[in-house]
């Protein structure tokens, strides 16, 4: 990776910590919809990120996952989904494809087969429609095992699913009758 590239990575995780999970820790006020003023954020990072109203843009633009949006005034930023503090997105509950796919480690089948898949520190399960994402995801924590969630029979039993602003499907949490394991 060049140097610019790089530096797009850091900023871009930087956005990622204070738009999910700790927004505290530049002071940064997210509202109930988890926006945040892209100044503030200019203005509190620590400036060897080198945070400026054009790379926010830039990051907004090309992050491979297109994990950020800006509002249509492009004052305010906030992630599309991977929040641990409590957001509401405005998501409007869709119905799913039949299958979905959950990336997750081979270690956490047994805790997953006895619990189903909980959204841990998140506030969902994050789901895809295709096992190449999911297995993407999987290696993040060491041997990827791809889990097939019955979601439009879940879907038909009452639960609830929703789709990120960059496709990632949603779900609160699946019930281990729903899940399928190949390996
Ligand atoms: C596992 C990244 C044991 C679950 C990714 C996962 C994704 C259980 C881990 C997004 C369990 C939670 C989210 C149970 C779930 N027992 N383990 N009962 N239930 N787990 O990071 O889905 O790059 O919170 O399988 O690409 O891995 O950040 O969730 O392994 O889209 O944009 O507990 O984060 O996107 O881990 O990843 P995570 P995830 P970004």
């Amino acid at each position: 990776m060049d140097t610019s590239a790089k530096k797009l990575v850091r900023a871009g995780r930087f956005l990622s910590l204070v738009l999910r999970h700790r927004p505290e820790t530049i002071a940064l006020a997210l509202d109930a919809e988890g926006w945040a003023r892209v100044s503030d954020i200019v203005d509190r990072a620590d400036p060897k990120l080198g945070l400026t109203e054009t790379l926010i843009a830039e990051i907004v633009a090309s992050n491979d996952k297109q994990r950020f949006a800006l509002s249509s005034d492009g004052n305010r930023i906030r992630a599309n989904q991977g929040h641990s503090i409590e957001v509401d997105l405005g998501l409007l509950p869709e119905e799913p494809p039949e299958l979905l796919y959950h990336g997750t480690a081979t270690r956490f089948w047994d805790s997953i087969a006895k619990e189903g898949l909980r959204p841990g520190s998140r506030q969902h399960v994050h789901l895809s429609s295709d096992e190449d994402t999911a297995i993407a995801v999987g290696k993040r924590y060491g041997k990827p095992l791809v889990l097939t969630v019955a979601s439009g029979e879940m879907h038909r039993a009452g639960h609830a699913f929703f789709v990120s602003a960059n496709g990632v499907w949603l779900t609160p949490a699946v019930p281990s009758e729903f899940l399928s394991c190949f390996r």
